[in-house]
């Protein structure tokens, strides 16, 4: 990778996004409240997303106002102060036998292809993988997921086309028991058009999961496009309204000039982001890494 991080790599655009924004503003004299006001609202325009936008203007009101700062000097609290509300992922511990994780998210924001990623990840350790099918809504949806699980390895339940999700999420989770899997991949569907269906479809999962066991799942992860900026952040609070969730994947943060609205996100939900994709191919999935992400979007 060189010298350059994957994640720093691909957050080239969006760095160049919000640099773009506060170079104009930045380290031209004494920090205002004028000042400050523009900064929050460019910050905005680069799509770090309202409630980020506040905590850095805030941050840098309380260190700086009235201060003559640098450019560098301004840069420098930007990225203190977002190192401060975002998490580094939790160390991943297997909590079950198998470890379940409910991967939701719209269509399109790749939990398919997250899957595809993680399973070959956990296979390469040395565990036992299931993956479930409970996307049932296109065949295609479902012959794509098999590409994956046999690109991994892994075990792989479906049913046929247009079958109840929450029975392929329970069949998976009884087959994954008795082949001793250490781990359950459950992928769903996302069609956010129908947001209350949607929402009751992946209820009856969680309820089928747990009359298996209690603990099911483990893992509520919601995968988000992250070159959908505002968006993201608006699909993130829809579900975590409806189910808590333990983790959020933010995929396509390569190439994107929206890539700041992870901060939002962060920042808003509490969450911790697990995992970054960082492009298509099936070892383009990294470790979320706060200090790596900061550096991506604030330094040069
Ligand atoms: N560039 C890039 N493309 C991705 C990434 N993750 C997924 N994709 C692409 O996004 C599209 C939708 O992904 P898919 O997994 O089918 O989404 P799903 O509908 O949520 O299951 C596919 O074309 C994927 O190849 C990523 O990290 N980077
Ligand atoms: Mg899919």
């Amino acid at each position: 990778m060189g010298l350059f991080s994957a994640i720093k790599k691909g957050l080239q655009k969006t760095r160049e996004a919000i640099l773009g924004e506060i170079k104009g503003i930045a380290g031209q004299g004494k920090v205002t409240d004028e000042m400050l006001e523009e900064l929050e609202e460019r910050l905005i325009k680069a799509d770090v997303g309202t409630s980020a936008a506040f905590l850095l203007t805030d941050a840098l009101r309380e260190e700086a106002l009235g201060k003559s700062l640098s450019q560098n000097e301004v840069l420098d609290i930007l990225r203190s102060e977002a190192e401060r509300f975002l998490v580094d992922p939790p160390k991943f511990e297997f909590k079950g036998n198998p470890h379940v994780f409910l991967v939701i998210g719209v269509n399109g924001a790749g939990k398919t292809t997250t899957i595809g990623k993680l399973a070959k990840k956990f296979a390469d350790e040395g565990h036992k993988v299931m993956i479930a099918a409970a996307d049932t809504f296109r065949a295609a949806a479902i012959e794509q997921l098999e590409v994956w699980a046999k690109r991994s390895g892994a075990e792989f339940v479906r049913h046929a086309e247009g079958s109840d999700p929450a029975a392929v999420a329970f069949d998976a989770c009884q087959a994954a028991k008795a082949r001793g899997c250490d781990v359950v991949f459950i992928d769903t569907a996302g069609r956010l058009q129908n947001k209350d269906y949607l929402m009751e479809e992946l209820a009856k999962i969680v309820r089928v999961l747990k009359k298996i066991d209690p603990s099911y799942p483990h893992d509520m992860m919601l995968v988000l496009d992250g070159n959908t900026g505002q968006n993201a952040i608006n699909q993130a609070k829809i579900f975590h309204k409806s189910f808590p969730l333990t983790g959020l994947v933010v995929t396509k943060l390569d190439g994107t000039a929206h890539g700041g609205s992870v901060l939002s996100i962060a920042s808003s939900l509490k969450v911790p982001i697990l995992w970054v994709g960082m492009g298509e191919r099936i070892d383009q999935l990294v470790p979320f890494n706060k200090a790596e992400y900061v550096d991506g979007l604030f330094k040069e």
